[in-house]
């Protein structure tokens, strides 16, 4: 098999589940308060990879408006079943709850999905026993409610899809060596037994796999001699934090993990600017019990260049736009104003809990996200968003340029007039760089990238991305870098990114 990339699809893109159909592997991920939702990816060879939809295009599916950021679509499971593409998942801080979507073209569309009731908990699991009796395995631990916290470990019942009901109480199954939050759990059969595969030790840096068998895919299920089959805590490496993984068999028969991690910057591992991505590892068995090494450190050759111009009537149809909450179709009008993206303001600006906001995920280290930006009419501008708490920005206002960055309760600006003569016909161009120190630096910067906001060619501040990082933020999202408007109608002319990896 060649060399999986590392990571495997770069960005915010946790909890990754997998399946091989017909040739090709499709993986989906958990995507929180933002719409579209629940990206689907696909790959011939584990190697090349594209967005071909999201699960979840109509709010409704979701039930998410009022969900914190942080909650919302978590954890999902990808299956297929009858011929048809099954999506399990738990909507936290949703009606929803624990959803089955199907679909028969994983690219959409997916229907409005079944709710499941009589299961509370994360990261659901779909499986089918010979006889085609459905199980959902899950982690029992309550999100929301007077329980909040509360984790009864990992949990199973008999369903009825159709009907939309457990059809037992929740019975117990084997949770792990102990280690904290058994969760992620994954039921599948290889030769004469069943595997019951888990994530525990936390999402953090004690994030590990573990694994257990049985005769039957209820249990019972008896611990590896040599648990976890992986981990990064407490080994060197830039990839941390791996776990939460989906077993498949890879393009020459080998079977691959494919798993959550971070990608840490400097000598201390300590920052990982872009949250969990998706990354893929080789499994090796031993005496029937898999075992698998943390992904190979950060290898993504190449150079992304992207634009999107606002005067194209489908250009918000491409997957990878995400809005919060809505759709970016309801935040943005691309029929307002002629050959321009129309917001309209929400006041806060990125500080309002549902911001008019449309972003793609930063998915390089180095990268540069470029906008202009007609505010005549209102406030906007382009940013950086961890959540309403933690992000950066540069907004125009009136001759103003204005750069913030807010960091939970701290904030500080930087203002500066609009040079006149720099502004190109479509608008002030605004950039948000993200660049690597150069080696050697001391040591205060070690772990840190450089996130620069430049507006009309001139540079507002510089800061250190340690800050806006998924460890500062406590975020399970990651970085997304999009155009807003705080007052008023402002229009947009365009959106352009470049990516690119260290040498
Ligand atoms: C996911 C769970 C987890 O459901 O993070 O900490 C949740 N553990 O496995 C959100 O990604």
């Amino acid at each position: 098999m060649p060399a999986l990339p590392s990571p495997l699809i770069p960005g915010f893109n946790p909890d990754p589940s997998v399946v091989l159909v017909d040739g090709y592997y499709y993986v989906v991920t958990s995507s929180f308060e933002y719409l579209p939702g629940l990206p689907v990816y696909r790959s011939r060879d584990l190697v090349t990879w594209e967005q071909i939809g999201n699960v979840a295009t109509r709010p409704e599916q979701l039930g998410i408006e009022h969900a914190a950021s942080g909650l919302g679509v978590w954890a999902p499971t990808l299956r297929h079943h009858d011929g048809r593409f099954h999506l399990i998942v738990i909507i936290t801080g949703s009606p929803r709850g624990c959803v089955v979507f199907t679909a028969e073209d994983p690219a959409g569309p997916w229907d409005d999905g079944v709710t499941l009731d009589g299961i509370e908990g994360i990261d659901p699991d779909l499986a089918w026993d010979d006889d085609g009796t459905a199980y959902v395995t899950y982690a029992g631990f309550v999100v929301t409610g007077p329980d909040a916290g509360t984790h009864h470990g990992i949990q199973q019942v008999r369903v009825d899809l159709a009907a939309g009901k457990a059809l037992e109480a929740p019975r117990s199954l084997w949770s792990g060596t102990g280690r904290q939050f058994p969760e992620a759990p994954h039921v599948f059969r290889r030769g004469g037994h069943w595997y019951l595969m888990i994530a525990e030790g936390g999402t953090e840096r004690g994030h590990a796999v573990s694994i257990a068998r049985g005769p039957a895919i209820t249990g019972p299920f008896e611990g590896a001699p040599a648990n976890p089959i992986l981990t990064a805590a407490g080994f060197g490496g830039p990839i941390q934090c791996v776990g939460h993984a989906d077993l498949v068999a890879g393009p020459d028969g080998d079977d691959v993990l494919i798993l959550l991690g971070v990608r840490t910057l400097g000598r201390t591992a300590a920052f990982s600017p872009l949250g969990r991505e998706t990354f893929g590892t080789t499994v090796t068995w031993h005496d029937g019990w898999p075992r698998a090494s943390p992904p190979a450190a950060e290898a993504r050759p190449g150079v992304v260049e992207e634009s999107f111009d606002f005067a194209d009537p489908e250009v918000l149809d491409d997957p990878g736009w995400l809005a919060i909450a809505r759709t970016p179709h309801e935040v943005g009008s691309l029929t307002e104003a002629p050959g321009r993206l129309t917001l309209r303001g929400v006041a806060g600006g990125l500080r309002a809990f549902r911001p008019a906001f449309i972003g793609r995920r930063q998915r390089h280290l180095i990268s540069t996200f470029v906008a202009t930006v007609d505010a005549s009419r209102g406030a906007g501008g382009l940013a950086c968003r961890y959540d309403e708490h933690i992000h950066v920005a540069i907004e125009v206002r009136g001759g103003t340029v204005t750069a913030t960055a807010k960091l939970a309760d701290l904030e500080q600006s930087w203002t500066a007039p609009v040079p006149a003569a720099s502004v190109p016909a479509d608008g002030v161009e605004l950039r948000i760089e993200t660049r690597l120190p150069e080696p050697g630096l001391s040591p205060a910067n070690d772990g840190a990238d450089r996130i620069v906001l430049i507006a009309g060619g001139v540079r507002l501040a510089e800061l250190d991305g340690r800050y806006w990082s998924s460890e500062t933020a406590a975020s399970f999202t990651g970085r997304v870098t999009g155009i807003f408007a705080t007052e008023g109608t402002v229009t947009f002319g365009r959106l352009g990114y470049h990516g690119q990896e260290r040498d």
